[in-house]
């Protein structure tokens, strides 16, 4: 009788350990984040993701007037040289949700000089 407890107390414990696991995954695989919080993508957005922590799965949501922004997913040398470099990808509904991947991704506005003198670019280091 002990013995049988002794084991119902170890796969509840397992059960436990496994809820956790599963729980914490969950938790990581779907965190939305909306790009430059209440401002949303506009100028001087490329500090924004200083500090902050980025899970491969993630989405993040780009808001801006789409009349007077655009969003270009560039390579690194396109957010080095504000041009459309890379396998590029154009955005522009103003509300625009991606989904990243584990590595560093690139976002650049092409409007006027907003990727070269208005700090409208990001480079995004998702793990
Ligand atoms: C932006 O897009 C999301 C998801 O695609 C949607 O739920 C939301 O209503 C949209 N917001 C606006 C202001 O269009
Ligand atoms: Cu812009």
């Amino acid at each position: 009788m002990g013995q049988g407890r002794g084991n119902s107390a170890i796969i509840a414990i397992m059960l436990l350990f496994c809820m956790l696991v599963f729980h914490f995954q969950i938790a990581h695989a779907y965190t939305t984040h909306i790009v430059g919080d209440a401002a949303g993508w506009t100028f001087n957005v490329n500090n924004w993701p200083n500090g902050k922590r980025f899970v491969g799965g993630d989405n993040f949501v780009f808001k801006y007037d789409p009349k007077v922004h655009n969003l270009v997913k560039v390579d690194e040398e396109g957010y080095k040289t504000c041009t459309r470099t890379g396998n590029i990808a154009v955005f522009t509904s103003g509300n625009d949700t991606i989904l990243l991947v584990s590595g560093t991704h690139y976002f650049i506005c092409l409007t006027s000089d907003h990727c070269q003198q208005r700090g409208m670019k990001m480079a995004i280091n998702v793990l």
